[in-house]
């Protein structure tokens, strides 16, 4: 059965966490699969980003929406925590960019990685980049997450891309977030900067590299 996006909205926006959980949990199809049950997610969230430019809800409603979608994430991962694959060594570090608030996007990235095996730091929204820098020096990962929803932070990106990819063993840089689906990110990155513009292509990315370490032992 197709998932009632109005519903889950409405759950959403009316901050009940149960039944917007329930809503996600009893589809054996979306429970089997974070992809698909992200996917559900996003286009709710989307509606609620509808709603709120027609003036049909408050500021105040897109928060609440928020914390429980939050709440449905952190639920979700700890119902799936048995089927992770087991680790398989390697860090990946996600943040959003200075002044950038947009990170439920981010966290469910955060989520598809550990299921892969990985081993994962959130940092969340806004944070700037000294700390960025700091992070990636101290706890070295193989890969650095960032997203990105607002034009106007564009610029910033690039600030980000280079001095990460300057460093000593530059992480593989990942760019994702609204901006990313909607806009050719390129000339804020580098050559090697990966533009990631939803769940498909980074189930994509994470099979490839999953197929990489098994073809080297
Ligand atoms: C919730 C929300 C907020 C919340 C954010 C809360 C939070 N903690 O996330 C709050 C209320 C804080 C907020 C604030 C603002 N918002 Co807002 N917000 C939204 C809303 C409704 C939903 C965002 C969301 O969660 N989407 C669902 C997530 C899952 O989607 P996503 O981020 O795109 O992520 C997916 C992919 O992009 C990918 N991805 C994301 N990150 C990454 C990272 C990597 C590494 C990878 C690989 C992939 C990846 O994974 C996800 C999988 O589906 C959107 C509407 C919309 N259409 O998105 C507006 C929206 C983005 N906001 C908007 C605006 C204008 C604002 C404000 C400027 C409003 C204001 N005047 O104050 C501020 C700016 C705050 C800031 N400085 O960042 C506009 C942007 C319009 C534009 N042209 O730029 C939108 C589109 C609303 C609208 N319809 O106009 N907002």
């Amino acid at each position: 059965m197709p998932v009632d996006i109005k519903q889950l909205t409405d759950f959403l926006l009316e901050g009940n966490e149960d039944q917007a959980w329930e809503l996600v949990e009893s589809e054996a199809e979306l429970f089997d699969s974070s992809h698909l049950a992200f996917e559900v997610l996003t286009s709710a969230m989307q509606f609620v980003g509808k709603l709120w430019e027609e003036n049909e809800i408050t500021v105040a409603d897109e928060h609440l929406a928020t914390t429980t979608c939050d709440f449905v994430l952190s639920r979700y991962a700890y119902a799936k925590k048995k089927s992770k694959q087991p680790s398989n060594g390697k860090r990946a570090l996600f943040l959003c960019i200075d002044q950038e608030q947009h990170y439920l996007g981010l966290k469910m990235i955060s989520l598809l990685f550990e299921e892969y095996g990985w081993e994962t730091r959130l940092l969340g929204a806004n944070l700037p980049l000294e700390y960025a820098v700091d992070t990636a020096k101290k706890w070295q990962p193989s890969v650095v997450g960032i997203s990105v929803a607002l034009l106007y932070h564009a610029d910033q990106l690039s600030n980000y891309v280079s001095e990460l990819g300057d460093l000593s063993t530059p992480p593989e840089i990942l760019v994702g977030g609204r901006l990313a689906s909607n806009y050719d990110l390129s000339k804020y990155c580098s050559e090697k900067t990966v533009l990631v513009p939803g769940l498909k292509e980074i189930k994509l990315w994470l099979e490839e590299k999953k197929g990489d370490d098994s073809n080297h032992g």
